[in-house]
């Protein structure tokens, strides 16, 4: 069975959040990361950064939440074209490239903040989701990033009462809510 390494609070809840989605069944491995279990020889075997989180798919390998995303996408997801592959590549790496660092990096928010939340905003007057009105791995990307973002930062976004409502319909999945959701 998949196993996903990750910590109690970690970005391994975004994988886990996908596997939920996509009914792949797995084994979450928690490692201690106070005791620093991750930074064990039998971890660093996986990873040799230290990071989590991280799979081992059979005798597959990977980490980076963004790659393994994109991964179990292509395996256990319906991407058919070069295109589909490459639009979920976008917002994959738009979550972890150009989001995350825009609002989690204190000195960077104000200015990036209410453009992100625009273009996003713009995105959800017109349809459910990132990609059309089907929830797809880009929404587990970015959605994860938002909900993190209401969690930890709290910004005000009355300006932009799509991207409330979309966070809004994120919430309410059950994979959402056993995952990130429920992490207090
Ligand atoms: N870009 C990486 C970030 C991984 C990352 O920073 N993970 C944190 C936990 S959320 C970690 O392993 N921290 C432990 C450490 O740095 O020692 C990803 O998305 O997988």
């Amino acid at each position: 069975m998949l196993k996903l390494y990750g910590g109690a609070r970690s970005r391994a809840s975004i994988v886990q959040w996908y596997l939920e989605e996509l009914g792949v069944p797995y084994e979450f491995v928690l490692l201690d990361m106070q005791a620093k279990e991750h930074l064990q020889p039998e971890y660093l075997a996986i990873n040799p950064i230290g990071k989590v989180p991280a799979i081992v798919d059979g005798d597959f390998k990977l980490w980076e939440s963004g790659a393994i995303l994109l991964y179990l996408a292509q395996k256990y997801g319906n991407l058919s074209t070069p295109e589909d592959l490459a639009v979920m590549n976008q917002w994959i790496s738009f979550a972890n490239a150009t989001f995350g660092p825009g609002v989690f990096v204190e000195a960077s928010r104000d200015r990036e903040l209410p453009r992100l939340m625009s273009g996003l905003n713009q995105i959800f007057e017109t349809q459910q989701f990132l990609v059309g009105d089907d929830f797809t791995v880009a929404d587990v990307a970015v959605g994860a990033m938002l909900a993190y973002t209401l969690m930890m930062i709290k910004p005000d976004l009355s300006p932009y009462p799509a991207v409330l409502a979309y966070v809004g319909r994120i919430q309410q999945r059950s994979g959402f809510q056993k995952t990130i959701g429920n992490r207090g």
